[in-house]
């Protein structure tokens, strides 16, 4: 912060010449003898160098103008370049920053500055008298720019040494550590299927959590009261803006049926994500947990596409091991079936699969005749416990670091 008072601007010194002067004559210059009323005590004074005021005697205005118009003296000049000199080492010694030091030296020694006005009245010497102001000047001028910068210096020093005491860095203490961190097993054991599946053709398709009947349960040819919403109970929220009911969707097949409202088939799409159902918690089953659902719709697709498409993915997954597939019954698909792999001597379910309910193209708007399509299942949990021989679902959610840094 710049202080008041220490610029040089409107400082002590004054304006030389004054406003209107060009007088001639002595450091006491007197008006024109034939002008001067004799003022008391014989004060003869005019505008001062040192820039005191006016006579007290009372000059027509004319005479005051001619009296200071050109009253300069070589004595006054090099008293103003000595009271500049002066003046100057204090301001700049008590300069508290560079932008106030860089103002200073505007003032200082700028076009507009107080030495130009000083060299500026020397043109009113007589010509022998200058080169000596001008000597003065230049001499000045040095020590005023050498003043100005070893202060510069100095505040930098002093900038840096209080910087310096201010951050202190112990070098010598031990760092931060910063564990590397890993994939949860569950995302792992997500991008794992995904990438199986990218292998086979498929694109990762995603949607909302939040949804609505129809798209969660009618779209999948599940209407109102129809049994299967029994086992598929949900949590419900608040209806949306637009007064429609919203639920938590259950599956995540209705970003399937979303994906085929955009997008005209052949369709091979693979759709992760978090899904709800009103289950109590306990070693197998939790109301929030993760499913992939896989769809392929095109023409001439039947059972052998399904069953070659899901073996091929649990084979890629579990490695080569026995697959089965068993009749089964989902409102979606007709025929359905369960997926059962042979694992550690005993037969698992892991997955639920079928083709496509003409039923559900109906619903969309697609000819059940021309397009045929199969589709599949999983819990990622599931297969996560399976891989990894995980006893209890609750330990995929409880981040505790001495399970989770075993994968
Ligand atoms: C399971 C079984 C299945 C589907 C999901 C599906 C989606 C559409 C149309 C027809 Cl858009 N079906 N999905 C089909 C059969 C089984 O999931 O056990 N999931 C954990």
């Amino acid at each position: 912060m710049r202080s008041e008072g220490r610029t040089l601007r409107g400082a002590a010194l004054p304006e030389w010449p004054p406003p209107g002067g060009s007088n001639r004559g002595g450091s006491h210059a007197c008006a024109p003898a034939e002008e001067d009323t004799g003022g008391p005590g014989g004060d003869h004074r005019s505008v001062t160098a040192s820039g005191a005021a006016l006579p007290t005697v009372a000059l027509p205005p004319s005479a005051v103008t001619a009296a200071v118009s050109a009253t300069i003296t070589l004595q006054q000049l090099t008293d103003q370049l000595q009271a500049l000199e002066s003046e100057a080492a204090a301001a700049i010694g008590a300069a508290a920053d560079p932008a106030e030091l860089e103002q200073l030296r505007v003032d200082l020694l700028g076009k507009k500055g107080r030495l130009s006005g000083v060299l500026g009245a020397m043109g009113r010497l007589p010509g022998e008298e200058r080169p000596q102001v001008g000597q003065r000047a230049n001499v000045l001028k040095e020590q005023v720019q050498s003043l100005l910068g070893e202060r510069l210096h100095q505040l930098q020093s002093s900038a840096l040494a209080d910087r310096i005491a201010r951050e202190t860095l112990d070098v010598t203490a031990p760092c931060r550590y910063v564990p590397p961190g890993h994939r949860h097993p569950l995302q792992a054991t997500v991008e794992e299927i995904l990438d199986i599946f990218a292998g086979l053709g498929y694109r990762v398709s995603e949607g909302p959590e939040v949804e609505s009947d129809h798209y969660n349960f009618t779209a999948l040819n599940i209407p109102p009261h129809h049994p299967a919403r029994d086992m598929q109970d949900t949590f419900y929220l608040a209806p949306g803006a637009d007064g429609g009911e919203r639920l938590l969707r259950t599956h995540t097949s209705p970003v399937q049926i979303r994906h085929l409202e955009a997008n005209p088939p052949p369709v091979r799409i693979v759709a992760p994500g978090r899904v709800y159902r009103r289950d109590a918690v306990d070693a197998t089953h939790s109301p929030v947990f993760h499913q992939v659902e896989v769809l392929a719709l095109d023409e001439g697709l039947d059972f052998s596409h399904l069953r070659g498409t899901v073996t091929t993915f649990l084979q890629r997954f579990f490695g080569d091991l026995p697959v089965r597939f068993r009749a089964s019954y989902f409102p979606f698909t007709e025929p359905s079936a369960e997926v059962d792999v042979r694992w550690r001597g005993r037969w698992l379910e892991v997955m639920g699969c079928g083709m496509v309910d003409p039923a559900v193209l109906e619903g969309l708007g697609i000819d059940p005749e021309r397009w045929s399509g199969f589709a599949a299942g999983l819990g990622v949990e599931r297969f996560c416990m399976v891989r990894h021989g995980i006893d209890d679902i609750r330990r995929l959610y409880t981040s505790d670091l001495r399970f989770l840094e075993q994968f």
